[in-house]
């Protein structure tokens, strides 16, 4: 290799040094003086750069570099220039079936540009009146139909404005004005499909037909193993007992999928086994494993998941087995022995205080009191700590000495989250007669009212952050989705009525962080905007850009569609299972979680499908769009975290 001479490089100036003169002529003359002095070589580079250039800024192309045309989408060809991207289905945002709402794109027009649909779906105007200083701004869409039939999203106008399900609302009317326009518009979709039956039937459909997608992948790549990874066409391992499988059996049988069911009710009777040399998560294999087999027991009455429920819940009780008695987060389930994680002593609270429904149950099912005791010994020492703020506890607790560590730290999302959802769903399991529970419960809300509650600006979307030793932080982690269901549930079960009005507001908040994003798939974190002057509510960062196919906002949705029969809540379940399968649905089979819900060209797949894919958000869609209340009544069961329906048990128990 020679050192590189000036001849190997190309300089251009654009202007001569002091002979800068404006004129086109000249110009043009300077150019091509400056072209014929360069070598042949030097031209060719130049010649060849611009020609990349102009191909590369011709989306068609780059597309196609990238792996992204149509025609290749749905090949497994594991070309260098195409990411594992392209495997994973591209599917048009669909109308929802015999609704006809204008908020998704016109589809029986063929020539519905896909870039159109991801703006469409993603772009939220929002618009302040100016006029109206009572109320917080409505949020709205404005759909345009053009010429060649796509449907648009403009910037917001004075004049009109379009509802949530497109209803022209005159922006000069006040808010309370246009709610109930809104409302009415909903009373009219209610109609609509309250007296379609098809309607229904094709919405549930559409979850099995999605439930049978993700089942064919898991079937063929992953069977009786942890998790599919669909990609790669492979499995990965957690505990090494089908969890999968384990955690979509009551789905199957929900949805009806009989078949499906059988040929897993065979695997676990002959193929699954707890006597394994295995170290597994307490909290994690209570909710989706014990939690599962229990109430597929008690929806199919078949002894066979119950005993195996007894097998794997007295594996699971060494880990009670601590100084305190707050239990290990980790058991071994084939030696009998349990530990702490290697660097900590402690546990996560709300894995020690999200694993009473099932023991509990265990226990009425057994007779034997040993389970019921384990927790409620856990329940106990959480009610009378020292540490919690207005109800709210901190993150940790130690095994050795039982109190809670890391203090000063409040959150809803993750390491608290379900804690406060076992507070309520245990009083209502033991029938309403556990006043501690629901003191602790409502004194916890009350405490998120006080010290986590806040509103966005410019919108003013009511989010519930975090506070850090007095500091609130705007952060809300999609796991704090399943509060706005579980206030619903408090409130149809007696509790105050201003329950149900914050479960409103904040299942707007968290369809907000779906329709916001360019994917219309929420982050797994956001950060809200509180400073006068935002532009926008949700900021998200980097390192939060994932969806892992969470269910918590499409859980909420059941629960406040079921409560209230508002037609709204089923169309944006409707339109967030369009967006998982658009762009989570690989084509071999299966769903995968992605890495970034901000780049609809590019969402990165992770190449995993976690079980609570089937277990819960699946589960939840299809609930949503049953209009049968007795499926899954609320009032004769209560969901565990991971949506296995467990029993309210009767009064005389
Ligand atoms: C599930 O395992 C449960 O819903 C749990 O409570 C939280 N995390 C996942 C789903 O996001």
């Amino acid at each position: 290799m020679h050192p590189p001479s000036r001849q190997d490089y190309i300089s251009i100036s654009l202007a001569g040094q002091g002979t800068y003169n404006n004129g086109k002529q000249w110009r043009r003359q300077s150019c091509w003086r400056k072209w014929k002095r360069l070598s042949r070589l030097q031209r060719s580079l130049i010649l060849l750069f611009l020609f990349m250039c102009g191909l590369a800024s011709y989306p068609a192309v780059t597309e196609h570099l990238r792996g992204l045309t149509d025609g290749e989408r749905s090949t497994e060809s594991n070309s260098v220039l195409r990411p594992v991207f392209p495997q994973v289905l591209p599917e048009p945002v669909s109308p929802r079936p015999e609704q006809g709402s204008q908020l998704i794109p016109d589809t029986e027009h063929a020539d519905v540009s896909p870039r159109l649909i991801e703006k469409y779906s993603a772009t939220v105007i929002i618009k302040k009146k100016l006029s109206n200083k009572r109320g917080p701004p409505i949020l709205q869409n404005r759909l345009q139909k053009k010429g060649n039939g796509t449907v648009a999203v403009e910037e917001q106008k004075e004049e009109g404005v379009v509802s949530w399900r497109g209803a022209v609302v005159d922006a000069e009317k006040d808010t309370e004005e246009a709610k109930e326009e809104e409302s009415k518009d909903h009373l009219l979709a209610n109609h609509k499909s309250g007296s379609s039956n098809q309607s229904e039937a094709s919405l549930l459909e559409a979850v099995k037909d999605a439930f049978r997608h993700a089942w064919q992948g898991y079937k063929d790549f992953a069977w009786g193993h942890d998790e599919l990874r669909p990609l790669s066409k492979s499995y990965s391992e957690w505990f090494g007992l089908g969890l999968t499988l384990i955690d979509a059996l009551d789905t199957m049988w929900i949805l009806g999928l009989k078949e499906e069911f059988e040929e897993a009710r065979t695997w676990v009777a002959t193929e699954l086994t707890f006597n394994k040399n295995v170290d597994v998560n307490l909290f994690e294999s209570t909710i989706r494993i014990l939690g599962g087999l229990l109430s597929t027991y008690h929806l199919t009455g078949d002894t066979m998941f119950l005993d195996k429920a007894k097998d794997i819940g007295s594996r699971l009780m060494p880990a009670f087995n601590t100084p305190s008695k707050i239990p290990y987060s980790d058991v071994n389930i084939g030696k009998g022995t349990a530990h702490p994680p290697r660097w900590t002593s402690d546990s996560t609270v709300a894995e020690v205080t999200s694993i009473q429904l099932e023991f509990r149950e265990l226990s009425r099912l057994t007779q034997d009191p040993q389970y019921q005791d384990a927790v409620a010994e856990v329940m106990k020492q959480v009610h009378q700590l020292d540490g919690k703020l207005d109800g709210l506890v901190p993150m940790f607790i130690n095994t050795n000495n039982g109190q809670f560590t890391h203090q000063g730290i409040f959150t809803l999302g993750a390491r608290a989250d379900s804690y406060y959802e076992y507070l309520l769903k245990q009083w209502i399991q033991g029938g309403k007669k556990e006043d501690q529970l629901l003191q602790d419960y409502v004194q916890a809300i009350e405490g998120v009212k006080k010290n986590l509650l806040q509103k966005s600006s410019p919108s003013g979307l009511t989010f519930v952050g975090e506070l850090s030793h007095g500091q609130f932080s705007p952060k809300m982690d999609h796991l704090v989705c399943f509060l706005p269901g579980t206030l619903a549930l408090g409130a149809h079960h007696g509790l105050p009525a201003d329950h149900m009005d914050l479960a409103k507001q904040l299942m707007e908040t968290c369809y907000q962080m779906y329709l916001q994003m360019e994917t219309g798939l929420s982050p797994e974190i956001v950060h809200f905007n509180m400073h006068e002057g935002s532009i926008r509510d949700i900021d998200v960062k980097l390192a939060d850009r994932h969806n892992l196919l969470r269910p918590e906002t499409v859980e909420s949705l059941f629960y406040l569609y079921r409560f209230t029969k508002d037609h709204k809540y089923q169309d944006w379940g409707w339109n967030i299972l369009q967006n998982f399968n658009k762009y989570t649905k690989v084509s071999s089979g299966g769903y995968t979680s992605i890495n970034n819900v901000r780049d609809p060209d590019y969402t990165s797949p992770r190449d995993k499908m976690e079980s609570f894919f089937l277990g819960e958000t699946l589960k939840y869609l299809y609930l949503l769009f049953s209009d049968d209340p007795g499926l899954i009544s609320l009032d004769e069961y209560v969901f565990n975290t991971e949506a296995h329906p467990l029993p309210i048990w009767p009064s005389t128990a």
